[in-house]
Order: C-alpha cells, then structure tokens, then sequence
C-alpha cells in the first residue's frame, strides 16, 4: 500500500498526532469547474478548513502516484487545462497507476483513499447518484456502492436534480446508507435546497460525531451523506433550473454522450445554459461544506 501513495508532510504529522483532517476531491477542480476560477476555489477551500482550525487533505493521482495533500504545482497541474487529466472513480485506479498518468479523483475514489489513510471526513460539492431513467439504462454513480461500503462521511450538498434524486434515496437506502440533513429535513439539490424528498434532521454536529462514531463501533461500514443545504441568498429557482437540466440532457442524448463522460458533459452545459450563474452557487455551496466539514472533523477527533 505505502508503494503507491505520497502523503503530504503537514497530513502526516496530523495523523500522528490525531489532529483534525478533512479530504477534499479533485474531480470538481479538473472536470467540475473552469479554469482558473477551479484553482482559486481550490485554494479558497484549504484557507477554509485551516482557519476553521482542521488540516485539508486534496487528494489526487500525479504521475501515477496517489497523492494525499497537494502541493502548489500538484493543484496547477490538475487545475490547468494543459496536460490530459483523468477522471478517476475505483474502478479507473488500477489501469491509471500502472501508465503513471495524472488523475482527479471522485467522490468514490476519493473517499476510498481517504479511508486507506484513515480520513474520516470528506468535503465535497455534490455526490453522483442515480441518473434519470437509472431503471432502465442502469447508469448508477459508483459513489453509491462507495458509500455502501466505505467508513468515511462524505458532507455534501445533495445531489443535483440532473440525477433522479428519488431512486438516488432508494439506493442508499437499500445499501443501509444513512443520509442525514444538517438542520434540514428536505434532501438538498445542489443549487437548491428544495427537492421534495423527505430525509433524517440533524440539529447538530455533536449529534452527527456520537451518530458516526456508533455507527463504525457497532461496524456497520459504510459512509453517511451529510446533507447541507446550500445557503439561501445563493440558491437559484429550482423552475429554471429543471428547464435548464432537461435542455442538458436532451444534448447528452443527442450526441449520444456514454459512460464516465455523463456527469462532465451536463455538468459543463448547464453552467454554459445558465451562461455562468451555476457557478457562483456552486461555489459557495463548497465553501459552506467545507466550514461544516472542518467542524465536524473537530468534534470527531474530540470523541
Ligand atoms: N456532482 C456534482 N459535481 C461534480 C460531480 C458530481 O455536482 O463534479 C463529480 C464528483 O466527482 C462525482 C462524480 O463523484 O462527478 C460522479 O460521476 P459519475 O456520475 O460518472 O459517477
Ligand atoms: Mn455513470
């Protein structure tokens, strides 16, 4: 195992000496945000963890390497548009180390190395869930089967409304994943926090640190999706944005779009039909993750 990973110095000595840590994903810089606005953002979310007084961890594949916290030029590289950066989930690991190529991490792998090095907090934007007409073409985010199986809370935002957020909940709930809402009892969707789908409320992070560590004494393995509604002042009209996704989505279909290249490809034209309003949300939203993540890595290491 320690063949293939580099972690950072300053994610060591947190390790050692069980300092608050909280994972970070790169998929969202590489193929979820434009550059440089991806790279600032990037440095905006370790400036927010670290004054939230936790250690971020971005975790990525440089050179074939499995790297846990970035340094400046490892953030350029997978930030900049300049070398081919692959889109990494669990199953893209193996072939990538083996051609020492770059790779973004998703929300699946991401969570699957955080565990590897005992991460128990992972901040991101928004999970992959079920697509819409999931039944029948059985395109569903390895980030599921990821939670299913992995000890990692993974805060979030929900999941974007380009999913269908019904069967998504299904799915988890069939693989045993709790999915809690922070101070919420909608599922939150991304850009909005209005689904219509019913989830647990948490009141607190203390209650969400006891609930997590019950949950990995008693093994019962598998991850939790924190669900933190994006801020209200930064929300956009969830009508809008369903006529947005369907335009998305008649393009994907189009152009026949397959495969790994779903996500990206509607995740790219809908900031391109929104002309960028998406981005400013999407951001935020982030940065409000990553303020709650911090936290609850905090009370975690308390316990
Ligand atoms: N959802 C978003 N933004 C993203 C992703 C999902 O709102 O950038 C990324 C995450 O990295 C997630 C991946 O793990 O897309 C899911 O891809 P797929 O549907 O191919 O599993
Ligand atoms: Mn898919």
């Amino acid at each position: 195992m320690e063949a293939y990973l580099s972690i950072h110095p300053e994610v060591v000595e947190a390790l050692e000496t069980n300092r608050p840590i909280v994972a970070l994903e790169s998929t969202i810089i590489a193929h979820g945000l434009p550059y440089p606005v991806n790279k600032a953002t990037a440095y905006q979310l370790e400036k927010i963890i670290r004054e939230a007084g936790a250690v971020p961890a971005t975790i990525a594949i440089i050179n074939g390497k499995i790297k846990v916290g970035l340094d400046a030029d490892d953030l350029e590289l997978i930030a900049s548009e300049d070398e081919p950066v692959v889109k990494v989930s669990r199953r893209d690991l193996p072939l990538l180390i083996a051609r020492k190529k770059h790779g973004a991490t998703t929300v699946a792998a991401t969570m699957l190395i955080a565990s590897w090095v005992g991460i128990q907090v992972f901040v991101t934007g928004g999970i992959g869930g079920v697509h819409r007409d999931g039944e029948n073409t059985l395109d569903i985010s390895a980030d599921l089967m990821e939670l299913a199986r992995t000890n990692v809370a993974v805060v979030c935002a929900g999941a974007k409304s380009i999913l269908d957020l019904g069967l998504t909940l299904e799915y988890l709930e069939t693989q045993g994943v709790p999915v809690v809402g922070f101070q919420t009892a909608e599922f939150p969707a991304f850009y909005t926090s209005k689904s219509g789908f019913k989830i647990d409320r948490i009141e607190n992070v203390e209650i969400l640190a006891k609930a997590l560590k019950a949950k990995w004494d008693l093994n019962l393995n598998g991850g939790v999706v924190v669900a933190n509604p994006i801020p209200p002042r930064f929300e956009i009209d969830s009508e809008y944005l369903e006529k947005v996704t369907i335009g998305a989505l008649q393009d994907a279909s189009q152009q026949n779009i397959q495969g790994k290249a779903v996500t990206p490809f509607l995740l790219s034209r809908i900031k391109d039909l929104t002309q960028g309003e998406s981005l400013e949300a999407n951001q935020q939203l982030v940065y409000h993750n990553a303020r709650l993540g911090a936290e609850l890595a905090i009370e975690l290491a308390s316990l």
